[in-house]
C-alpha cells in the first residue's frame, strides 16, 4: 500500500479550522484501510508573517516538492494587506508550481436551498477551468507619482500563445471526458482586442483537436446572465485567471455557498505537487468561532483523491459529504441552519465509518 505525503497549509482565519476538519477525513478513510498517508503541518500565514517578515520561508517551495498533493485553507489576515498574503503564500505555491489548471466543479448538492434550486442536479453540473499562472494576474505593473494628482497605475495582462494553448488544451481534454462533451469558451474579445482575440483565435485552433467536443464562444458579462437564466446550456467552462475567479464565485453562490465549493490548483503535467483548497478565504467575520463550514475543504479532498487516482476513496467521501448536506439539521450559519464546524464533520465521519467497506476477516 502506498503511502502518500500530504501538505496541510492552514494558513489564516477559518483555513485553521477547516483544514484540520479535513485532515480529520483523510485519518478516517486511512483507518477504513487501503489507503496510507503522512501528512505535514506548515504554519504559513499572517501570524508566520509577523513572526518573520514573510508568509512562507524563502525555500518554503523546497519543503513541499516531494508532496503528493498539499491540502491549502487560506490566505488572508484582517492586519495585513490582502495583495501581500495572496502574492507571499498562495500564488508564490501555484506559481513556483506552475499549477496552470485551476479546476473548479459546481453542482447542487442534496438539501441545499440554492438560488438555482429549480435546477436538478443534472441541470447545474459544471466545471470552471481558470488559466491560473499568467494573464491579469502576472503580477507586472507599477505605480508612478504615488498619491499624487497625477498618479497612474498598470497592471499589465500578459497572455502567452503557450500559456493560452495548454490551458484551452487541458479544457478540451476535461470536456471530453465528461458524459455531455460541451465546452465554453469565455472572453472579452469585443473589448479587449489584443490578448482575448489571440484566445478566440486559438480556442479554433485546438477544437480542430477534438471533433467529438461541441463548443462555443461566450463573451464574459453574457456569461453571468447565462449561468442564471439557461444554467443547463453550461458544461465545462474555461476563461481567463480574472474571469474565472469571478465566475466560479458565482457559481458557488448560485449553488447554495461559497462554504461548499472546491477547486484544485493542478499541474496538469505532474511535475510537481498539486494543490487543493476549498475557494472561500479567511472569513474574517465567522473566524475563531467553529461556525465556518468544512463541506469546500472535504469536497477538495475528493478532488485530491480522484487527483492521486484513490476514485474509490473520493466517491465514497463525495457520498458521505451528499448525506451529510441532505440533512438540514447538518447546516452550517451559511446554508441558513447552525450546526458548527465539529457537528458537520463528526456527521462526515460517521457516515464514512458506515460506508467503510467490510474488511477481509
Ligand atoms: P471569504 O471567502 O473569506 O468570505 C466571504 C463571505 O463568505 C463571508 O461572509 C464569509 O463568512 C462567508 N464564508 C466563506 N467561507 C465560508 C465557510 N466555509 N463557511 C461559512 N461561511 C463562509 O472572502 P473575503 O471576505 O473576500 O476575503 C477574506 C480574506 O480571505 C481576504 O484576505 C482575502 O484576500 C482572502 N481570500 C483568500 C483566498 C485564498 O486563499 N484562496 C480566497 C478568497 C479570499
Ligand atoms: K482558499
Ligand atoms: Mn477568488
Amino acid at each position: 500500500m502506498k503511502t502518500y505525503r500530504i501538505a496541510t497549509i492552514p494558513g489564516d482565519g477559518i483555513g485553521k479550522e477547516v483544514i484540520p476538519a479535513g485532515r480529520r477525513i483523510m485519518q478516517e478513510l486511512a483507518r477504513q484501510g487501503g489507503l496510507r498517508f503522512e501528512f505535514q503541518d506548515f504554519d504559513w500565514g499572517g501570524d508566520y508573517y509577523r513572526k518573520h517578515g514573510a508568509m512562507m520561508p524563502a525555500d518554503g517551495l523546497d519543503a513541499l516538492r516531494d508532496k503528493d498533493a498539499i491540502l491549502f485553507g487560506s490566505a488572508g489576515d484582517p492586519h495585513i494587506a490582502d495583495h501581500v498574503t495572496l502574492w507571499g503564500l498562495r500564488l508564490k505555491i501555484c506559481q513556483g508550481f506552475d499549477q496552470y489548471a485551476n479546476v473548479r466543479p459546481t453542482r447542487i448538492l442534496p438539501g441545499i436551498d440554492a438560488p438555482l434550486k429549480r435546477c436538478t442536479p443534472e441541470q447545474l453540473n459544471w466545471v470552471i477551468v481558470r488559466e491560473n499562472s499568467e494573464g491579469e494576474y502576472s503580477g507586472v505593473g507599477g505605480r508612478v507619482h504615488q498619491g499624487h494628482p497625477i498618479e497612474a497605475a498598470t497592471d499589465v495582462s500578459i497572455m502567452t500563445r503557450a500559456g493560452v494553448e495548454r490551458i484551452l488544451r487541458f479544457a478540451f481534454k476535461l470536456a471530453q471526458s465528461r458524459p455531455r462533451k460541451l465546452l465554453t469558451v469565455i472572453t472579452k474579445s469585443n473589448a479587449q482586442r489584443h490578448a482575448m482575440v489571440m484566445w478566440d483565435e486559438i480556442a479554433l485552433q485546438v477544437s480542430r483537436e477534438f471533433p467529438d467536443v461541441a463548443w462555443d464562444k461566450e463573451l464574459v458579462d453574457a456569461a453571468t446572465a447565462r449561468m442564471v437564466n439557461r444554467p443547463a446550456s453550461l458544461d465545462t467552462i474555461v476563461a481567463t485567471n480574472l474571469h474565472a475567479d469571478i465566475l466560479s464565485d458565482l457559481a458557488a453562490a448560485l449553488a447554495g455557498s461559497l462554504g461548499i465549493a472546491p477547486t484544485g490548483n493542478i499541474d496538469p503535467e505532474r511535475r510537481y505537487p498539486s494543490m487543493f483548497e476549498p475557494i472561500h478565504g479567511s472569513a474574517f467575520d465567522i473566524m475563531g468561532k467553529g461556525l465556518a463550514n468544512p463541506v469546500g475543504t472535504f469536497w477538495s479532498v475528493v478532488m485530491l483523491l480522484e487527483h492521486l487516482g484513490e476514485t474509490q476513496a473520493a466517491a465514497r467521501l463525495m457520498q458521505a459529504i451528499e448525506s451529510v448536506t441532505a440533512d438540514p439539521s447538518l447546516h452550517t450559519g451559511d446554508l441558513g441552519g447552525s450546526a458548527t464546524t465539529e457537528q458537520v464533520t463528526e456527521a462526515v465521519c460517521a457516515k464514512l465509518a458506515e460506508l467503510a467497506p467490510a474488511r477481509a476477516a
